[in-house]
């Protein structure tokens, strides 16, 4: 009876609950991945980036690569120095570990100008506590459901 459904929906959210709590994967512009051309602002505006994510730049090695630079080298599109690797693998995954601000170009010839510039900004709230936050709202999720029940028993 009804009863058997609801111990399996609560079975089935106790599973998943941890599922969503854990950190985000952000792949750069979706599926068009890193490339020219693309408006990669338009791409991070709805976003938030929470310490503990992860961003992943997808792209055809070696015709791109990403480096982190600041926001001068962003916003005039300055090619680090030499001396400096960029991540340049083709699935380049950098871990969001310090909140603030955060600025990617490609250095490829003149990539950046055409749009191949990333800035996030990385919230210092963790993944963590998004977790708490989701098992608060899912605590009165759970408190609602269990009402309705007990309602429904008490009419029939
Ligand atoms: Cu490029």
């Amino acid at each position: 009876m009804a009863w058997n459904k609801f111990v399996t929906l609560i079975t089935i959210l106790v599973v998943l609950l941890p599922t969503i709590a854990m950190a985000k994967e952000f792949v750069v512009g979706d599926d068009s991945g890193w490339k020219t051309n693309f408006d990669y602002e338009a791409w991070a505006k709805d976003k938030v980036f929470r310490v503990g994510d992860t961003l992943v730049f997808n792209y055809k090695a070696p015709n791109h690569n990403v480096f982190k630079v600041n926001g001068t080298g962003f916003k005039e599109c300055i090619k680090p120095t030499e001396n400096e690797a960029p991540l340049s693998s083709g699935n380049d995954k950098i871990d969001l570990n310090i909140s603030g601000n955060k600025w990617y170009i490609c250095s490829v010839k003149n990539h950046c100008d055409l749009g191949m510039k990333l800035f996030i900004t990385v919230s210092d709230e963790s993944s963590a506590v998004r977790g708490i936050t989701l098992s608060g709202s899912y605590q009165a999720f759970m408190a609602v459901i269990t009402a309705i029940h007990i309602i429904q028993s008490v009419i029939n």
